[in-house]
């Protein structure tokens, strides 16, 4: 069965190549998809596993829990309910967590261009880069984003669709936090995508209400460099880094219901790729003349967009000479983001294991 990713960009390939604007573009050897993200997708496929994994998965043991104070404790118990001690997930657990978003994310592709995974992508975000290094507030411990304020944040606006997405995944495996969920779930989206690899690792902590963070810790897309910097620098990136994460905007789309922004940053927003610097560089970039707010469009076809903050980055010498650099070297890129997205994801989690004991997990085939 070819892949989620694949055919959906197959299928915003099609519809977007019927609109006249589109046409040009779509024959031109620019715009044409990445080799890199068809080699990326063309390794998966599902349908021969699909009922093996459903019916195998959390069927071993029986029931399993009795929670002992707090959050995280789970016990399993035997045949004759005999409690057999603690339960304490192993990486092969955590792979068959990520087995099942694999499997729900090559087989719910009705949304948005075909896959749920930059909702994903943009929940395992949201969730950590709330980060504050002088406080140790906010960040991936603690999933505060269940709860109302923080839900409610304007930036966190659609972020439901994935929080939704992934309530399934956690009743079947209800010994891992929401906190791990996320990340999990963002970090195996990308790699099911067709990006690098993401090294991760378990041991977030889901926090109550009160541990919600104050609205504004994460960025506005109408602001300038200096604004970038500040909510980054805050959570201890650098400029290298800031480009590095921001190539994350291959995927996926803004929403007008949402964020006020309308529209894709490239043409295969379900394939994790370079494309984002190579479009930042190679095309002209004019200011959308519309009803909204402040975005830009690719001269050629006028269906791809950029927020203020994207541009941003080829304005700022220091931002551009890296975002040259990325749109030349897919595998530099794919590198310094893999770093940067696990520093922000790790940000402010009490972790008692070691940088060395993250797990890589197998993508699906
Ligand atoms: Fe985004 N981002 N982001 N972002 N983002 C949007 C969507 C996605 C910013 C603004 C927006 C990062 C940085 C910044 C993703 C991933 C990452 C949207 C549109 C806006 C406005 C939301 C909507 O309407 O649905 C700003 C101002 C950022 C700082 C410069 C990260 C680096 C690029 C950290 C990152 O990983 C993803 C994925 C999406 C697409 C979500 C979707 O639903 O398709």
């Amino acid at each position: 069965m070819a892949s989620a990713a694949r055919s959906a960009t197959r299928a915003f390939l099609r519809s977007t190549a019927a609109t006249s604007s589109f046409r040009p573009a779509a024959r031109s050897a620019r715009f044409a998809l990445p080799a890199q993200g068809f080699r990326a997708s063309g390794r998966r496929g599902y349908a021969s596993e699909a009922g093996e994994k459903k019916g195998g998965s959390g069927g071993i043991f029986a029931l399993a829990i009795a929670v002992a104070g707090g959050a995280g404790a789970y016990f399993y118990l035997n045949g004759e309910s005999t409690p057999k001690g603690p339960f304490v997930p192993t990486k092969e657990d955590y792979q068959k967590v990520y087995d099942e978003i694999a499997y729900k994310l090559a087989n719910e592709t009705d949304y948005d261009d075909g896959s749920y995974g930059p909702v994903l992508v943009r929940l395992a975000w949201h969730a950590s880069g709330t980060y504050d290094k002088e406080t140790g507030t906010g960040g991936s411990n603690g999933a505060t984003m269940r709860f109302a304020p923080e839900s409610d944040h304007g930036a966190n606006a659609g972020l439901k669709h994935a929080r939704d997405f992934l309530e399934p995944v956690k009743a079947k495996f209800p010994w891992i936090t929401y906190s791990d969920l996320w990340t999990l779930a963002g970090s195996a989206a990308i790699q099911e995508l067709g990006g690098p690899v993401i090294p991760w690792r378990p041991g977030r902590e889901d926090k109550d209400v009160a541990a919600c963070t104050p609205d504004g810790r994460l960025p506005d897309a109408s602001k300038d460099q200096r604004h970038i910097r500040t909510i980054f620098y805050r959570m201890g990136f650098d400029d290298r880094e800031i480009v590095a994460l921001s190539g994350a905007h291959a995927l996926g789309r803004a929403h007008t219901d949402r964020s006020g922004y309308e529209g894709p940053w490239d043409f295969s927003p379900t394939v994790f790729t370079n494309e984002f610097f190579k479009l930042l560089v190679d095309e002209k970039w004019n200011q959308r003349k519309w009803n909204g707010p402040t975005q830009f469009t690719d001269k050629t076809t006028s269906t791809l967009m950029m927020l203020p903050t994207d541009i941003a980055l080829i304005k700022d010498k220091e931002f551009k000479k890296h975002v040259e650099r990325y749109a030349k070297d897919s595998d530099v890129f794919f590198k310094e983001f893999a770093d940067a997205w696990v520093k922000l994801l790790e940000n402010g989690v009490p972790f008692k294991s070691k940088p060395e004991d993250r797990f890589v997990f197998k993508t699906s085939e």
